[in-house]
């Protein structure tokens, strides 16, 4: 445990019903009611102490040290190690929220001897007195961050030790196959009966490698999850792309006017779809042009496509596609699809058009971009698109790059393992590299952290947290 007592505003910047100020470390307790005065109890402060009742809300006021002033009218909670979020004594002070009262109050908290915390310290302590993992002291930080609900979903459940969890099976499988091997070379006679290659080869396969490699797919896959699903839209110039863009983003973002060729370049808008994020890009209209400044959105429009994850083809409802429109379908078949048939309010009822078989077996979805027809139905047609992307994702267990990058290591030496075990390499071979996979997951969890890790890892905290 630390010696020093820290304290900084725990709640965000600006105006709002509360502000928290919060201290942690030995003298808390002390510091605490030393600058707090209970309703009905002023000036005497001492008998506080002495039975102070944990996690419970007192009511009373801070008071200026000089001039003896009422700062603010606050409730204090009084939170006895270890059950705490430092697993130190903490007090937390709710006072109104105006950042001059709030300062004032920690003012006084720092005359009375507490220090103020670093970025991520109340975090920093919690990791090193052992109530949770860097793992989960990392899932604050995307906790604070997170965009939508999907990634506020899996830094929850990080936070309550998810991936700590499954770091340590595997690490175990792994001690557990180190310890089989180390048993053979220290009494070799002994075990000569235990020592089954063929069940070892399954284990390294089914409690390590697979496992491993599951989580290196979900952090490639986390692009999707994080910062959210890449939808585009194209089509043919004037088909009401832009009209589009705006009703789905419920933003007038893109320009639209009656002229072929309005948009050049890529416009795009974070857009929250039923939790999971997208990001959708509006792009310039496709066709052979000769415009220089319209050819280059063009190029930039089909490099686009290839990077994204749905795109949205739009036509002129009830009118036959063009053979450019035939083009841009050949450009965009390997992608998940929506046809979208815009302009519908242009067409009269019944009436027929041709379609080429392919594009009759994507999903087609009638709107009017104009009147606002017909959004629902696209909105739950993209929502079934995203649904399909994400459902790879049985359990939200997303690895951050950190954490990938030690288990692309850990990997490679449990690979190392298995081909050993495969050529019947020495036993002490196979323990090294047993070993060394154990430690690179030991990093991930931060087992024997360095104090250069620690120190990137809590920079990238706001004061408070
Ligand atoms: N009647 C009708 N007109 C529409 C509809 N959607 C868009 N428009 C009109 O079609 C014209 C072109 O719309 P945009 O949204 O700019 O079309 P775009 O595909 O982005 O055009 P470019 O950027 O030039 O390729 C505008 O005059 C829109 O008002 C619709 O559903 N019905
Ligand atoms: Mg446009």
């Amino acid at each position: 445990m630390s010696h020093s007592t820290i304290t900084a505003i725990a709640t965000p910047a600006g105006q709002g019903g509360i502000g928290i100020i919060r201290i942690s470390g030995p003298e808390a307790f002390s510091i605490g009611s030393s600058v707090f005065y209970r309703a009905g109890n002023q000036g005497n402060n001492s008998r506080l102490l002495d039975n102070i009742k944990t996690n419970h809300f007192y009511y009373g006021y801070v008071r200026s040290q000089g001039e003896n002033k009422i700062i603010d009218e606050v409730l204090v909670n009084f939170m006895k190690a270890p059950h705490t979020y430092t697993r130190e004594d903490v007090v937390e002070i709710q006072g109104h929220s105006g950042i001059q009262t709030l300062k004032s109050i920690l003012d006084i908290v720092i005359q009375k001897g507490a220090k103020l915390a670093q970025p991520g310290e109340f975090t920093k302590r919690a990791f090193l007195n052992g109530r949770i993992d860097l793992t989960q002291a990392e899932a604050v930080i995307d906790l604070i961050n997170a965009r939508s609900s999907l990634s506020l979903e899996i830094a929850v459940s990080q936070i309550s030790g998810s991936l700590k969890r499954k770091i340590s099976d595997i690490r175990t499988a792994l001690l557990e196959i180190l310890s089989q091997i180390e048993a053979e070379i220290d009494f070799p006679e002994d075990v000569e009966d235990s020592f089954n290659r063929k069940e070892m080869l399954s284990r390294v396969q089914h409690q390590v490698i697979k496992p491993i490699q599951k989580l290196i797919r979900n952090h490639n896959n986390s692009f999707l999850l994080k910062k959210g699903i890449k939808a585009i839209i194209v089509g043919a110039p004037n088909v009401g792309k832009s009209s589009i863009m705006n009703r789905l983003s419920k933003r007038d973002k893109s320009i639209v006017t009656p002229y072929p060729g309005t948009t050049r370049d890529l416009i795009e808008e974070h857009v929250d779809f039923f939790g999971a994020p997208m990001v959708l890009t509006d792009s310039a209209g496709l066709h052979s042009s000769d415009d220089p400044i319209e050819k280059l959105g063009i190029e930039r429009a089909i490099k686009q496509i290839q990077m994204s994850d749905l795109v949205l083809f739009i036509l002129a409802a009830g009118v036959k596609p063009t053979q450019n429109e035939l083009g841009i379908f050949k450009l965009i078949k390997d992608k998940q699809i929506i046809i979208v048939h815009n302009k519908s309010d242009l067409v009269m009822d019944g009436k027929a058009f041709d379609m080429p078989k392919e594009f009759k077996n994507a999903s087609n979805i009638s709107v009017s971009a104009l009147k606002g027809f017909g959004f629902n139905r696209l909105r739950t047609e993209i929502e079934k698109k995203i649904n399909q992307k994400i459902k790879d994702f049985d359990d939200p267990i997303v690895p951050n790059l950190r954490h990938t990058k030690a288990l692309e290591d850990a990997r490679a030496s449990v690979e190392s393992v298995y081909e050993g075990l495969l050529n019947s390499l020495p036993r002490d071979l196979l323990a090294v590299d047993l070993g060394e996979s154990i430690r690179h997951l030991s990093d991930i969890t931060g087992e024997n952290p360095t104090p250069d890790i620690l120190d990137r890892i809590f920079s990238e905290f706001c004061i408070g947290k």
